[in-house]
């Protein structure tokens, strides 16, 4: 009908989803044609209202921008912001980021370093053992901790067998035999699908998880021969949690001591299976340590493939590694990064942390970043410190958001670039092939015919750079500006060192499932040197003494504020499509116990304070939290105070609470509020 998409539905000849569909997805020809879809490229006038342009003319006015702040300021004033939805398409990353390395700048930022970089901090401090992880699908225990894969679709660490279709998948995982156990401090979807719920005090998980590693290590319950092999320190990391009770845990976490001790043993008793975190421990205080921790469960119960084992190869239109028993050492590489102005933090992995990013901004220095270019991403909503945040864009010089939507990034920006949204261009699965249960790739062709002003986002990125006078480097050749090649040229040269030829991948709509075969290797011999893995260096046994020293409670904030997502909105895509969000209005949840000590009614408004701001929201009775345990989404709220958005969490979370070493990663989970009867402006 008309070129528009009427219906969303799965497929049932679809190795991978069996024809499953979220709701997001199924409302997705609302997100392609809703009200608020981009047509056009937008500028900002010099009054302050956007305006259409083409994007021929906003890519060359951009290109001349950048290059007067660079001659002026140097190539490091300029940066780049890489949102979780540029993660949806192929080739969006990697031309962003060929854009990015021609500009010479350093100040590359992503969303990666708001909900896991502690998880390049365990690599980096820890190590790698580089045969691979055990699976989900033969698994006999598994272990989420603050992680709600039945809502998220996301499991920690996305092993692909978790999250698709999740609830299904894993009500079949404990009809065969697997036992789950579930860390989180509210009764979530997940946690009422475990054999073992643990529901620790928000923000304390570090002592549950040495707590845990405790009892294996007490009862002899550890992988000997994995540690002997792989590990360097085992009697460091005994030594260092041999004081960490069951008792004290109980007392710290409020989880009881036999709880403690039966989800230890019921772990480590498993055959095979792995414990995974998601953001309720990513985002919480201790984030690094809490991480480090969980990787060390994993070591501790050599939850790995060894020599010999089927290897995981779910790469398939990426090249392959082959998968060897052998560990890449602790690096530290964040010591040698590039060092920030901003409190001496330094680059990890070629990324600065977006927690300093408004700093990076505001703070005067002679590298400070004065143009922003935003992909696929909402900073306005999506940081910590909202207003510090907004301050912080509002006082670029350039900023350019790329977004098929006027989020609040976009509303902020100089020039909005209106790209194509995912039925309107041709993809395939290269980036996402690692979150699938199997080895399995596909190819998408454009369904429907994107409004003629419109952009991919690739192409944006190659035209910026080619109006900037950089060459561009993709696939291992330089791209000719002057003719580009065709998107299904590029996702051919993307998988050229794959193992499924494209022309195969293009004839086969449902998917291709690859074969499996390869083995895990052993050490090659001509390497001398033999890598251990690290679990207890003396930074993380710092953070450990001072998370079990730390005082838990301060009297006027006294509740503690977690993070949640729902299943309507990926963040804030999806959060103005009509009808979809309950209510629309972004809710704080609450134990109907806390609300009647409080004398607040269900659905009453409320003033809700943290040590960094306040907002007001309504508020919902929630009896899966636990007592003293709030919870609100985020990616909510407008800069329009017009608009009927709902309220965004980021007025209570600060840059500056419980920032962690190395990455820089503010609490944005666990954060200390109190939550006052009436909301704003009411008389109480
Ligand atoms: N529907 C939907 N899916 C999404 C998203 C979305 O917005 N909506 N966002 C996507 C993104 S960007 C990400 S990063 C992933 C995140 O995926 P998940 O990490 O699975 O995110 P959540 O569903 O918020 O689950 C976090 C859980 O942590 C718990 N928690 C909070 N604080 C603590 C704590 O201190 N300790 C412990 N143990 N648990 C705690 C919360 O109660 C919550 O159940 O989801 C992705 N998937
Ligand atoms: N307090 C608190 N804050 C949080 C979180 C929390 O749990 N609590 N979660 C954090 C997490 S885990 C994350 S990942 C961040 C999210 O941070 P971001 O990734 O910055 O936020 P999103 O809302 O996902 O931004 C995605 C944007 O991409 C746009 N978009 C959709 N499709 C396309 C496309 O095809 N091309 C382009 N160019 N754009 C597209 C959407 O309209 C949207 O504006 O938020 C973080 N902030
Ligand atoms: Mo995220």
């Amino acid at each position: 009908m008309d070129g528009r998409i009427t219906r969303v539905l799965g497929d049932t000849q679809h190795a991978i989803s069996g024809g499953y569909t979220c709701p997001k997805g199924r409302r997705g020809g609302d997100l392609v044609h809703g009200a608020d879809r981009l047509t056009s490229s937008m500028r900002r006038s010099t009054k302050g209202v956007h305006e259409p342009i083409p994007v021929a003319q906003a890519t060359t006015e951009i290109a001349d921008r950048l290059r007067r702040i660079v001659d002026r300021h140097g190539p490091d004033s300029v940066a780049l912001f890489m949102g979780t939805q540029q993660n949806f398409a192929a080739l969006t990353p990697p031309m962003a980021r060929a854009w990015f390395r021609g500009t010479g700048s350093h100040k590359l930022f992503s969303t990666m370093t708001i909900d896991q970089s502690a998880k390049w901090v365990v690599a980096e401090r820890m190590g790698t053992y580089l045969g691979g992880r055990q699976r989900f699908g033969d698994a006999d225990v598994w272990l989420l901790a603050g992680t709600n894969p039945v809502v998220s679709a996301n499991g920690g660490d996305g092993d692909g067998a978790v999250v698709h279709n999740p609830s299904a998948t894993l009500r079949a995982a404990r009809e065969r035999g697997l036992r789950l156990i579930v860390i989180d401090p509210r009764r979530t979807e997940t946690a009422a699908l475990a054999d073992i719920h643990l529901a620790p005090r928000p923000g304390t998980d570090a002592v549950l998880l040495a707590g845990m590693l405790r009892v294996i290590l007490a009862d002899g319950l550890e992988d000997t021969e994995f540690c002997r092999r792989f590990t360097a320190d085992l009697s460091a990391l005994r030594d260092a949690v041999s004081a960490v009770t069951p008792g004290v845990v109980q007392r710290i976490c409020g989880v009881p001591a036999d709880q403690v001790t039966a989800a230890a043993r019921v772990f480590a008793n498993g055959r095979r299976g792995m414990a995974t975190s998601g953001t309720g421990l990513c985002m919480g205080p201790h984030s690094n340590l809490g991480e480090h921790l969980v990787a060390a469960l994993n070591v501790v119960c050599g939850r790995y493939l060894r020599e010999g084992e089927p290897a995981d190869d779910r790469a398939v239109l990426i090249r392959q590694v082959t998968a060897r028993a052998e560990v890449a050492p602790p690096a530290r590489s964040y010591e040698s990064g590039f060092r920030s102005r901003i409190n001496g933090v330094r680059a990890m992995r070629g990324e600065l942390p977006s927690g300093i990013l408004a700093d990076e901004i505001l703070e005067p220095g002679p590298d400070r970043v004065r143009a922003l270019i935003v992909s696929g991403g909402n900073p306005a909503a999506a940081l910590p410190d909202r207003l510090k945040a907004l301050r912080a864009l509002r006082s670029l010089d350039l900023l350019v958001c790329v977004d098929p939507r006027m989020s609040d990034t976009a509303r902020l920006a100089d020039y909005v670039i209106a790209p194509t949204t995912m039925y309107e261009r041709a993809d395939h699965t290269a980036i996402m092939e690692a979150f699938f249960p199997r080895p399995f790739a596909q190819f998408t062709p454009a369904v429907v015919t994107p409004p003629p002003g419109v952009v991919d986002d690739w192409r944006f990125f190659l035209d910026l750079a080619a109006a900037s006078g950089q060459a561009v480097k993709f696939a291992g050749r330089i791209l000719d500006p002057a003719s580009p090649p065709s998107a299904e040229e590029m996702l051919a040269m993307m998988t050229e060192r794959g193992r499924v030829p494209f022309d195969d991948l293009v004839g086969a709509p449902h998917g291709i499932l690859a074969g499996t075969g390869g083995a895990v290797v052993g050490r090659p011999s001509a390497d001398g040197a033999v890598h251990r893995l690290l679990l207890m260096p003396d930074d993380v046994l710092g953070e450990l003494r001072a998370a079990l020293t730390e005082t838990a409670a301060v009297k006027h904030l006294p509740m503690l504020l977690t993070v949640r997502r729902i299943r309507e909105a990926v963040n804030s895509t999806g959060t103005r499509v009509p009808g979809l969000v309950p209510g629309g209005d972004n809710p704080l949840s609450m134990h109907p116990d806390d609300l009647d000590d409080l004398g607040i009614a269900d659905g009453e408004s409320v003033t809700v304070r943290s040590a960094s701001g306040h907002l007001c929201a309504t508020v919902r009775a929630d009896a899966t939290l636990a007592r003293g345990t709030v919870s609100m989404t985020h990616c909510f709220g407008s800069v329009d105070p017009t608009a009927d958005a709902g309220v965004n969490v980021n007025e209570l979370t600060g840059s500056r609470d419980g920032v962690q070493a190395i990455n820089a990663m503010p609490t944005m989970t666990a954060v200390r509020v109190a939550v006052e009867p009436a909301g704003c402006g009411e008389a109480s």
